[in-house]
């Protein structure tokens, strides 16, 4: 072992690479045009060909499906579209015997309003699990204004409350109707979420991705936002790392995962630098790491998404640095361009046209190269583009079709500027099918798929990259090998290039005398670099994505061309 690395620093949930499925969309082995477990095993060679070493399972739960299973209505089944309890037990043991770990998808800051929680609920004021949901008056006492003003976050789909005639009182819902908030203050509650956690761990999961947790404690007295853009009031200040969640995240440590070798990552929206530290510190008190969200917030992606902005290159540098140098010994950093909220990394950041290839190897070598855990989204590894939707029929994500409703009704935007931005942003740009062959259904399903196929898997697909030495696929593939065979790579600390080119990124890892130097070109000319060169005969590329690079020679780094170089200082 690396003497320079701390043994209490190394995890294994440092070194490996995860891969996303969103199990919906990534193989459908009974052609009813949904991806199932099945599906997902018969894939499983392929997963432990490119390198990764853990699986993230989007939702498996039995769902009505409004928000594609994250808004669940049993924590302890699998949907009968995905399979059998029987089928997520062979994959557990397929998946196991191929050195592949699998964590689970947690949505514990809301059930779906058909789990049998809501329903008892719902049901009366003074039913026992009243107290699971949070329920209020109208304002100023039962009258038809809801308790306060916050508006949903997904955009443009109204306010936060809906009342339930049954009973005369307003339910909280952070996201859609059909998603009500579990009222985290309830000790019970909190013992029965702990509970559903250990049985799965017990099945040998391997950790959780949490959705949303760093919504689950509110302020309690709930009080009015500032109204915003939306027209609604802004509600984060008052549950967005709200008073309660450390405690809440410290006890679930204590209770559940501190005894299980696992790993957990919190999808943190909201979250700071300095709120991470407390999420992910490196003392191990609440989760291992987080995934932040102010690289897709550059262009509005969280806050206001529905508009063309381009991220500009300065912007994303600064926040990627900070995070980067901010962490530094204090925590743990999550790294991803893409997930199955996001538009697609090649179109957002990268050039889609003739340089598709190219700028998604230098995408995902300035990712690589971080310190951090990546996550790869399906499709990623092969380059998958955003979806050429020409009308809103083709749509299927709820926030999509609310928020084009709601937008051109209230006249904020014509239907041609909503449809483009919805080209732009649309999560249903990552929710198309995996493209694995070229034949109709993308080798994805024998029959019609739930969302639409992008056109462009003819010709962007697994099986045409996979023996293709130069492809994007075998890129990614010797990306991970890299990571596995450099401990600079994991443990190196990251030291930002000061380069003040806004075409290109740069920085600079270093463990002890070895340092790795990557450069990425983030545009379509040559552009120059101040890099200094150490002794040509001392430094070795590791990777670069253009065959005839002179860098080394010049400085000089090709239209979206990506460099690592790896050399050992005096
Ligand atoms: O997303 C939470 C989230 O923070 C949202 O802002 C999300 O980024 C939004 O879709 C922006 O367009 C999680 C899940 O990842 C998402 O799929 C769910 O719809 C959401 O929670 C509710 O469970």
């Amino acid at each position: 072992m690396n003497e320079l690395i701390n043994v209490n620093q190394k995890k294994w949930w440092k070194e490996t690479v995860v891969y996303q499925i969103y199990p919906k969309s990534f193989c459908d082995s009974d052609g009813d045009g949904i991806g199932d477990i099945k599906g997902i095993i018969s894939k499983l060679d392929y997963l432990q060909w490119l390198g990764v070493g853990v699986l993230w399972l989007s939702p498996i739960y039995p769902s009505p499906g409004y928000d594609n299973g994250y808004d669940i209505s049993d924590y302890n089944g699998i949907a009968d579209q995905f399979g059998t309890m029987e089928d997520f037990n062979r994959l557990m043991k397929e998946a196991h015997g191929r050195n592949l770990r699998v964590i689970l998808d947690l949505v514990v800051n809301h059930s779906s309003d058909e789990h049998a929680w809501f329903l008892e609920s719902r049901s009366s004021k003074d039913q026992e699990k009243r107290d699971y949901y949070i329920w209020r008056d109208g304002k100023s006492g039962g009258s038809d204004l809801p308790p306060n003003n916050w508006g949903s976050l997904f955009g443009g789909s109204g306010g936060v409350w809906t009342k339930d005639e049954k009973t005369d009182q307003y339910y909280l819902h952070l996201f859609s109707e059909k998603q009500p908030d579990l009222n985290w203050e309830n000790e019970e509650l909190r013992k029965n979420i702990y509970k559903m956690m250990r049985g799965w761990l017990d099945l040998g999961v391997d950790g959780f991705r949490m959705d949303v947790i760093s919504l689950i404690s509110k302020n309690p007295m709930l009080p009015d936002g500032i109204v915003d853009e939306s027209g609604l009031g802004d509600g984060k200040p008052y549950f967005v790392n709200g008073p309660k969640v450390h405690d809440y995240l410290q006890e679930m440590r204590r209770e559940v995962l501190d005894s299980y070798d696992i790993m957990t990552v919190g999808e943190a929206c909201g979250v700071t630098v300095e709120e991470a530290k407390k999420y992910a510190s490196a003392s191990g008190q609440e989760l291992d790491m987080i995934f932040h969200f102010e690289v897709n917030d550059l262009d509005g992606g969280e806050s206001f998404k529905w508009n063309n902005r381009k991220i500009l290159l300065p912007d994303l540098k600064k926040v990627m640095n900070k995070w980067q140098v901010e962490l530094e010994g204090t925590a743990w950093n999550s790294l991803y361009w893409c997930n199955h909220d996001q538009p697609r990394v090649v179109s957002r950041l990268g050039d889609s046209g003739k340089y598709k290839e190219r700028s998604a190897t230098m995408l995902a070598t300035c990712l690589h190269g971080m310190k951090g855990t990546p996550y790869i989204y399906q499709g990623e590894e092969i380059g998958m583009t955003n979806m050429p939707f020409t009308s809103m029929s083709q749509l299927r994500d709820p926030e999509s079709i609310m928020a084009f409703a709601h937008y051109t009704e209230n006249g904020r935007y014509s239907k041609e500027e909503m449809m483009d931005y919805i080209r732009g942003k649309s999560r249903d740009n990552a929710r198309t099918p995996m493209q694995w062959t070229a034949e109709a259904g993308a080798g994805f399903t024998k029959g019609t798929a739930w969302l639409g196929i992008n056109p462009n898997h003819t010709n962007i697909n697994v099986a045409e990259q996979r023996d293709r030495l130069d492809s994007v696929l075998n890129y990614y593939r010797n990306l991970i090998a890299i990571r596995k065979k450099y401990d600079i790579v994991v443990y190196g600390k990251y030291e930002p290039e000061t380069e003040d080119n806004p075409n290109v990124y740069a920085y600079t890892r270093r463990l002890g005398n070895e340092c790795l130097y990557v450069g990425c070109n983030f545009s379509s000319k040559v552009q120059k670099q101040t890099f200094l060169l150490p002794q040509k005969e001392e430094a070795s590329t590791l990777i670069c994505n253009v065959n005839d690079s002179h860098f080394l020679v010049d400085n000089c780094l090709e239209p979206y061309e990506s460099i690592m170089v790896y050399y050992k200082s005096k």
